[in-house]
């Protein structure tokens, strides 16, 4: 349908057409990056799950590949499940999965590839003694699925996590294995959270206190935090929260027990997400699905449904110490086409400035502000009370925001996706910083959710505000403050499209003036395409 095809992504990841969701496997195997995604064959809405497969050399450009797994087996007839990759030190490759059986029972399968010379890994073949797990007594039988990537033991064996649920308790089981075949159910859980539901996609990883590089997820040792990752059915959102692995006693315990597992990777749409360590670049990588926020006739009517986040690097901020870093991989760059530069422009409180790029459908955007120190510090008490989803969004004004840029908007503003700062100031003369997207003009369909996104972020003294935005036609990935809180945005502009598309930056605050600086790059398209037989990759 030629009517809605603006809305598909230049270079963000997705199939041709049909239904994707979550993020499976994804490694890095001689030389290449797989990558595999929940999938329907048949049709743009979720349904007779299968494993599609793409590899790339970059992250960025990718060749479709044939599906990697089908529902063929009575342990996988009701669906090929999400599942994680391990790569084993002796150059084998374990793929483990959720089936759902043809009762519609939750196990866990393995699945291994059929030829290692392949470097694009095409063809998979399933254990004969599937299912090698199948629920524990005391859990339901459709709550136990999304195995985690191994990591090994200091007992020379390999634990993985999979997530379930107890009455309404979210938990992480762990299994011992030396072969990836027969399990051992360790006592007690890795962690619980009351209240939270089923757990799906549990990650688990070591994030170094020390060093800007990604670790393998067996790393260990008193230079390690482990993060602890959950999607949580009830809310569809991924939570995650930074603690210490105890190996030993099969134990996590996160560093702030107050807020338990309370974080957000994004603040916007971002589910079912995956971390793996690649090991070519020495960096941990995370991919997240990006679900639809229009109604599933307008996916019926469009034939797709879904894109993939750009993937993102994920560090500790070792400044903060309390949050993760995200931000999009390196080889993004390599899309970058010419560019503009804006020094300190200066937008008044109350004015919109338009910035003069040649079209702003596909763009890399990076922009600071500042704002003006004398408003700053003359301001009295704000609304302390401030939250972006509960606020008026970006028309609501304020002593000191919102201020930012309008994205994906036309010319006479009726349509409009806002990303902004929004500051209050407590009565204690403390600053505490937001960050947010406004959803509500961001298209003139009424079938579209139509939110406001985002939290706090944190800002340490003498840093300036600072944003980069990734628009690809109809999804915007922020990331501020150099990724500690992200936001991920579906909108579905309706004027706001092609040569129609503007970008502006705009200060709503009342009371003080802001100067921002900005580099804004066009962004080529990613060659995303059936790979041909016989074809040199
Ligand atoms: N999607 C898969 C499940 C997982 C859910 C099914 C999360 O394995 O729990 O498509 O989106």
């Amino acid at each position: 349908n030629t009517m809605l095809s603006w809305q598909r992504t230049a270079y963000h990841f997705q199939p041709e057409k049909n239904w994707m969701n979550d993020p499976n496997g994804p490694m890095y195997y001689k030389g290449w990056y797989h990558f595999f995604y929940q999938y329907n064959p048949n049709g743009p809405v979720w349904g007779d799950i299968v494993w599609g497969h793409a590899a790339s050399k970059d992250l960025i450009h990718w060749l479709h590949l044939p599906l990697a797994m089908v529902a063929d087996q009575w342990y996988d007839l009701n669906g090929v499940w999400t599942g994680s990759a391990t790569l084993l030190p002796d150059g084998r490759v374990i793929m483990l999965y959720t089936g759902s059986t043809n009762e519609s029972v939750q196990v866990q399968n393995l699945a291994y590839p059929a030829n290692l010379s392949d470097p694009l890994l095409v063809n998979w073949e399933k254990y004969s003694g599937n299912p090698v797990l199948r629920p524990p007594p005391g859990v339901d039988l459709k709550d136990f699925r999304d195995p985690t990537t191994a990591w090994y033991t200091s007992d020379g064996k390999w634990n993985i996590a999979i997530g379930s649920k107890v009455n309404k308790t979210g938990i992480t089981l762990i299994y011992h294995t030396e072969d990836f075949k027969s399990y051992e159910l360790l006592d007690g859980v890795l962690h619980a959270v009351p209240g939270t539901g089923m757990w799906e996609c549990v990650d688990f990883y070591p994030v170094s206190k020390i060093s800007g590089k990604g670790l393998d997820t067996s790393a260990n040792g008193p230079e390690v935090k482990h993060v602890l990752k959950t999607s949580l059915d009830n809310d569809k959102n991924d939570y995650y929260a930074i603690g210490t692995y105890d190996e030993k006693a099969g134990r996590w315990v996160p560093d702030n027990p107050k807020i338990g597992i309370e974080l957000r990777y994004d603040y916007g749409i971002f589910y079912a997400s995956k971390s793996f360590y690649d090991l070519h670049k020495g960096r941990r990588v995370l991919w997240g699905w990006i679900k639809e926020s229009d109604s599933e006739i307008a996916d019926v009517k469009k034939g797709w449904a879904s894109v993939q986040s750009i993937p993102r690097t994920v560090l500790l901020d070792t400044k903060t110490g309390t949050n993760l870093l995200q931000w999009p991989v390196e080889e993004v760059d390599s899309l970058r086409l010419t560019s503009r530069e804006f020094e300190r422009v200066e937008v008044k409180a109350g004015s919109v400035v338009p910035l003069d790029i040649d079209a702003a459908t596909q763009l890399d955007i990076f922009a600071e502000f500042e704002l003006d120190r004398e408003a700053l510090e003359m301001t009295a008490q704000t609304n302390v009370e401030f939250s972006c989803s509960t606020s008026g969004g970006a028309a609501e004004r304020g002593a000191l925001g919102p201020f930012g840029l309008l994205v994906l908007a036309d010319d006479s503003l009726s349509e409009q996706t806002p990303v902004y700062f929004f500051i209050v100031k407590g009565t204690d003369g403390n600053l505490k910083t937001f960050f947010c997207a406004d959803q509500t003009r961001s298209s003139e369909a009424t079938d579209v959710n139509k939110q406001i996104y985002g939290s706090s972020v944190p800002v340490l003294k003498d840093e300036k505000l600072s944003v980069r935005i990734l628009v690809d036609h109809s999804i915007v990935e922020i990331f501020a403050q150099g990724g500690r809180t992200c936001i991920t945005s579906r909108v579905y502009p309706t004027k706001a499209i092609y040569g129609a598309a503007r970008l502006f930056l705009f200060n709503n605050a009342t009371g003080a003036s802001v100067t921002s600086s900005l580099k804004i790059w066009q962004m080529n398209s990613a060659f995303i395409r059936p790979f041909q037989p016989g074809q040199d990759a």
